[in-house]
């Protein structure tokens, strides 16, 4: 049904754009069947995608995994699939969300909905150190790109309800945002009837505050806002450091039916936050405790955030490299359109405002903008190259607009199949974009790819865009749902491939064998276990049915690529622990028997070997 609708929609779109621009809608490439002049194109796709065996790939990309939780890490410009990042959801292949940290982080819950990863920033630019992660749950999350693992969760954060409008980070990783899809009735539990939607329920978009030294988040400020749909985020950059700006839409404050009752109004808007203004005053001490965080209302403390007019039901808004321009479409629209930091600076100071919504002042359209730049039908969300282009992509006309800042010409467009939604340029939304590479994020994938079935893979597409015109090089089919990704050059990434044994600090470590064993305290058992190709010490362990036993495994390897893994399925116990690590878990012997355990990941020749039996002596 969705699909039908849209591509019913998109049909029509397609049409309305060709009419308008007096040109043919893009088409599906069949580069193979035209002929010569298109099999040399193929050629130099392939060859340009082609990583030779033992060679490396020149970006990673890390794409998000929407309500699988996760991010998938792939290689540019083959596209491969080089490694899973589980985050909100527990993954059997990493043992993630089955020791005891991992699952205290997961908290009871076992899946999240991740949207919008953002790499940590130094002066605007990726320094390589995290990756940030929302969950449109009201949750975020840190990746240390040292080791590819996730080392926190924060959330679900008070007031923030359906966090969409996040992790985008400021250019010194001083914030990441959040922002609320969902407005609700603040503090959580608080009942209103949806009647009083328009003045009862709340906006909150927030700042979450990141240690420069760990990256450990807490939160930072909350702003209330009137209850629309905060979409999506970007910070500004160098001239418009100090500002994030968020798209939303349903400013009517609608209920029921969106589709139509939040769509009646022009206009929709961008938020402008002045987040120094903001960090200030809750230094200050200003803000009222809503939840048990700070909340600072715009009523109170003016200054903090305006509203930019912007074309109806707008999704994304992307600052330009230099911080001089943000861009943000409706994406209903044919244009998209242009804004000027400093017009908007001097719209504040001259208070030339339209109105206000619930004491916030909005700009005046025409003071602010710079031009509405006629890229197509349906835009989303824009990259930049480091030559002054822009791209856009466009859903309802299936493509992707080059068009150059300034003088505001669209030069070239390329089709995608199926429907872009985000795309990602290499380094594109950084003060310094590497161009080369774009990867168009698809929605629908259909007819590309052998079938299987129903559940249809995601497809993202790799283009060139290092020459004048795009060249759609490569269609990837990828792990759901990739809403954004980030492309970081290989080179600022220098993971650890095993834990140095100096690092481990863990207290339940043991580095002997003869170290290994149990130690009783009451009904509660400690076992220390240790793995090394290719024995698991003990290999039996003998406990009362009743005990409290808590596992503490060493993987005491210091190679590459040698992890150990321990499953015993009866108790749901599912680890793996890489060189060097140490990593605990704990249950409670509830049923007796004897239980085999052994080594789940491929480690040796006499990986086969590597087992045990956990013995619960019953009572009585
Ligand atoms: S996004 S709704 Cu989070 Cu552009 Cu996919
Ligand atoms: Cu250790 Cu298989």
């Amino acid at each position: 049904m969705k699909r039908k609708g849209i591509v019913l929609w998109s049909v029509v779109g397609a049409m309305a754009v060709g009419l308008l621009a007096g040109r043919c809608a893009p088409s599906v490439p069949k580069a193979a069947k035209k002929g010569a002049a298109a099999v040399s194109d193929v050629a130099v796709a392939a060859q340009k995608t082609y990583v030779a065996p033992g060679d490396l790939d020149e970006y990673y990309l890390f794409s998000s995994g929407g309500h699988s939780g996760q991010v998938y890490v792939y290689g540019v410009p083959s596209m491969r699939h080089l490694s899973t990042i589980p985050v909100y959801t527990p993954y059997p292949a990493t043992g993630y969300g089955f020791d005891d940290d991992t699952k205290a982080m997961l908290g009871n819950l076992t899946w999240g909905d991740a949207h919008h990863p953002a790499l940590s920033e130094t002066a605007g630019d990726y320094d390589g150190r995290w990756l940030f992660i929302n969950d449109m749950n009201g949750r975020i999350a840190r990746i240390d790109l040292r080791d590819f693992k996730t080392k926190q969760i924060l959330g679900p954060i008070p007031n923030v309800s359906g966090n969409h409008a996040s992790s985008f980070v400021t250019p010194n990783t001083e914030y990441a945002v959040m922002g609320s899809r969902f407005s609700i009735p603040i503090p959580k539990g608080t009942v209103a009837p949806i009647e009083k939607y328009a003045t009862d329920y709340k906006g909150v978009v927030a700042g979450i505050k990141i240690d420069p030294k760990s990256g450990e988040m807490s939160l930072g400020w909350q702003i209330l806002m009137p209850p629309f749909d905060y979409d999506l985020g970007d910070a500004g950059k160098k001239v418009s450091d100090g500002w994030v700006f968020f798209t939303s839409y349903n400013t009517e404050r609608a209920t029921g039916k969106l589709e139509v009752t939040a769509s009646q109004r022009d206009r929709d808007y961008i938020a402008a936050v002045d987040w120094k203004a903001a960090e200030k005053a809750v230094a200050e001490g200003k803000g009222d405790m809503i939840g048990g965080v700070k909340v600072l209302d715009p009523k109170k403390v003016p200054g903090i955030v305006y509203f930019m007019p912007c074309g109806k039901s707008p999704h994304g808004v992307d600052v330009a490299p230099d911080g001089k321009w943000i861009v943000g479409s409706g994406k209903l629209q044919g244009v998209t359109t242009v804004f000027n930091f400093e017009k908007i600076q001097t719209a504040i100071r001259n208070k030339d405002f339209t109105g206000e919504e619930d004491g916030i002042p909005v700009l005046k359209y025409e003071s602010i903008k710079d031009a509405e730049v006629p890229v197509g039908l349906g835009p989303l969300h824009t990259q930049f190259g480091p030559d002054g282009y822009a791209y856009t992509s466009l859903f309802v006309d299936s493509a992707i607009a080059k068009w150059k800042l300034g003088t505001w010409e669209v030069v070239d467009k390329v089709p995608m199949s199926y429907s872009i939604g985000h795309l990602c340029a290499a380094e594109g939304d950084t003060v310094s974009p590497d161009g080369k590479y774009l990867v168009g994020l698809n929605k629908l994938s259909h007819g590309r790819h052998l079938s299987v079935g129903p559940s249809q893979p995601e497809s993202s597409q790799l283009v060139d865009i290092s020459e004048e015109k795009m060249k759609l090089l490569y269609d990837a089919f990828t792990e759901p749902e990739p809403h954004y990704a980030q492309m970081i050059k290989a080179d600022k990434l220098h993971p650890i491939e095993v834990y140095a044994k100096e690092e481990n600090k863990h207290p339940l470590a043991v580095w002997d064998v003869k170290d290994a064993g149990m130690t009783r305290q009451g009904n509660k058992v400690t076992v220390k276990v240790v793995e090394v190709r290719s024995t698991i010490t003990p290999t039996s362990i003998e406990v009362n049915e009743g005990d409290e036993v808590t596992v503490a495994i060493t993987n005491i390897e210091q190679t590459t690529d040698e992890l150990h893994g321990f499953g015993l399925l009866d108790y749901n116990v599912n680890v793996v622990v890489d060189p060097g690590e140490t990593k605990t878990f704990t249950f409670k012997a509830t049923k007796g028997g004897v239980f085999p355990y052994y080594c789940t990941n491929f480690c040796s020749a006499l990986h086969q070997e590597m087992q045990g039996y956990l013995i619960v002596k019953k009572k009585g």
